[in-house]
């Protein structure tokens, strides 16, 4: 047994869980925060069959887009705030960030 673990946009959390669902996969979503951006994101849990995993990224494929999002660098430490003129960068965020781990054992008890 596998659990794919999948840090996906909020935008794109509902309806992965909703095609995931469809699929007959069984899933947990839960709220996430990313590091760099320090927004919201969703990081949703599914356990399977190692035969389904790719069937699992394929949903994920489907329904998570890659999207750009403007991001103002903080200022550095060693410079004076008021002279510090920050630019905008564009990152890319997404589609999915996908880790497929081992699982030991599933119990429900
Ligand atoms: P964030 O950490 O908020 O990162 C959002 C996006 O910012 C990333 O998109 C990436 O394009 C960019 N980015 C991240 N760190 C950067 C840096 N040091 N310099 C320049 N740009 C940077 P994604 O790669 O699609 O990642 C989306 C979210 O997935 C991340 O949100 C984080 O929550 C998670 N993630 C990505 N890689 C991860 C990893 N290796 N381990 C754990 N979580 C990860």
């Amino acid at each position: 047994m596998k659990l794919i673990l999948a840090i996906v946009q909020e935008k794109d959390s509902r309806r992965l869980m909703e095609a995931l669902v469809a699929a007959e996969f069984q899933a947990t979503m839960l709220a996430s925060t990313g590091g760099f951006l320090r927004e919201g994101n969703s990081t949703i849990l599914i356990g399977t069959d190692e035969a389904r995993v790719d069937d699992a990224l394929a949903v994920i494929q489907k329904t998570c887009r890659v999207r750009e999002q403007l991001v103002s660098p903080l200022p550095p430490v060693v410079e004076p705030v008021d002279s510090y003129i920050s630019y905008p960068v564009k990152v890319q965020v997404g589609g999915a960030t996908v880790f497929v781990l081992d699982v030991e054992r599933l119990v429900k008890i």
